[in-house]
């Protein structure tokens, strides 16, 4: 199965923005399409989102550099290869591209062409992505963890921590999770309306919060896994996105609440996660302390890395030489996985493979700039990672993701697996 031709086009995500969709042609007429998502929240060791920076389209954002690349270049290069041959693919992208974060092709260019190789070879092989790419032992569904509230980066910084969600640990099944979820985003939204706060949703589909205080969202969440009948913490736990790197001043040293008007030391930013861990049913938070603040995540995992899941993604940026690092250093437990945080399907694989090896957990996570792709469904599934995030339950860039899971499970059947809250006392692999 050669590659015949690959071309690309500009196309746009859930927020309306310029990104990369490349398509793959197979000598035996077969195709495989690439859409590539985007961060608003980005990490500054991510791989580079090569953007044209033009005023006069798009505002900068278009990305006909990028797709230029692919029609030309990249095209060039990978004509006439073995299309399931993914680890050459995506070495030889790597190669040609030639700088350390892909900056001179642009990782947006090259993770489409990467994500269409990995479609059309399943295609090619007449089996659905993930059983193609997990070279058919994926059978676990993931336990999803859904967004309720939005705020930082995603809701013009309503509230200082990102993403307040929740995970259904009770749930006996998949399917069983988005019901729990469906109840508790619902009873979300009837208390914000009852208390005039409901002023619809932000970038990744949750309620655009309106609070004074942090911990006003907390409570929300609380209350409405009470409301919808269930128990906080046995039945439903809350897990938290603080994304603090955007928190960070980095010329002072210090974390900021704006919407508080309060300031912490790298101390007190670290005590105040372990209160709230302390106070509130939380099992898992993401980017509790900067990307630079190794030392801060080192004294955390010491003191509630026994019994809360920390994930590292801004910290690690999917990125398996700082993945390696913070395994060495015992930095946190689990890393936060995003294509596009490295720009191949290979590289990407890599970092849940290392994640696994270490016995941390692999969480697969969508962009706040998502598209119509399920691509990352199929990569949850296909390495057994057993955590997805996606953002909230609602806009089809994030039920896209959702429904696939469903659809994986009709098609594994009896061979299907669920994490379920289990994913937070072992390695379920
Ligand atoms: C994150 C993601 C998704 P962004 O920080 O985990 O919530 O946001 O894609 O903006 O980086
Ligand atoms: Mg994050």
């Amino acid at each position: 199965m050669k590659i015949q031709s690959i071309s690309a086009f500009q196309i746009f995500d859930s927020r309306g923005h310029p990104t990369v969709e490349a398509q793959i042609v197979l000598e035996n007429g077969i195709t495989g399409s690439g859409l590539v998502p985007s961060g608003a929240s980005t990490g500054q060791y991510e791989a580079w989102e090569l953007r044209d920076g033009d005023p006069e389209r798009f505002r900068g954002l278009s990305v006909f550099h990028a797709v230029n690349h692919i029609a030309g270049e990249i095209a060039d290069t990978l004509r006439g290869r073995e299309v399931s041959d993914q680890r050459g693919i995506d070495d030889a992208l790597v190669a040609l591209d030639g700088t350390p974060n892909k900056s001179r092709l642009g990782a947006n260019a090259i993770l489409a062409v990467s994500m269409a190789a990995a479609q059309a070879a399943a295609r090619g092989l007449g089996l659905p992505l993930f059983e193609s790419l997990g070279g058919g032992g994926g059978t676990l569904l993931p336990l999803p963890e859904i967004q309720i509230l939005g705020g930082g980066a995603h809701a013009q910084w309503r509230t200082d921590v990102q993403d307040f969600m929740v995970v259904a640990t009770g749930a006996r099944s998949y399917e069983e999770a988005l019901e729990m979820t469906f109840n508790v985003y619902r009873s979300a939204g009837d208390l914000l309306e009852a208390q005039g706060k409901r002023f619809g949703v932000a970038d990744e589909g949750g309620y655009w919060p309106q609070f004074s205080r942090n911990e006003e969202a907390l409570d929300l969440l609380v209350e409405a896994i009470r409301h919808a009948g269930y128990i906080p913490g046995a039945d439903m736990a809350i897990s938290l996105d603080i994304a603090a790197s955007d928190l960070f001043d980095e010329a002072r040293g210090c974390y900021r609440f704006r919407l508080e008007n309060r300031v912490f030391t790298p101390e007190a930013f670290a005590d105040l996660m372990t209160d709230w861990c302390g106070r509130y049913p939380i099992v898992s938070m993401e980017d509790p302390l900067a990307d630079t603040d190794w030392e801060g995540w080192q004294r955390l995992c010491r003191a509630i890395g026994d019994r809360v899941q920390l994930i590292g993604d801004d910290l690690f940026t999917t990125n398996p030489g700082r993945i390696r690092q913070g395994i060495a250093a015992g930095a946190a437990n689990a890393v936060l996985i995003k294509l596009n945080q490295i720009g191949t399907v290979s590289e990407t694989l890599d970092a849940i493979r290392l994640t696994q090896a270490a016995g941390w957990r692999p969480v697969v996570s969508a962009r706040s700039g998502e598209t119509e792709d399920a691509f990352i469904a199929h990569l949850a599934v296909a390495t057994n990672a057993g955590q997805l995030k996606v953002g909230s339950f609602s806009r089809s860039e994030r039920m896209v993701k959702w429904n696939e899971v469903i659809r994986i499970g009709r098609r594994l059947g009896d061979r299907a697996r669920f994490a379920g809250g289990a994913v937070f006392q072992r390695s379920v692999n």
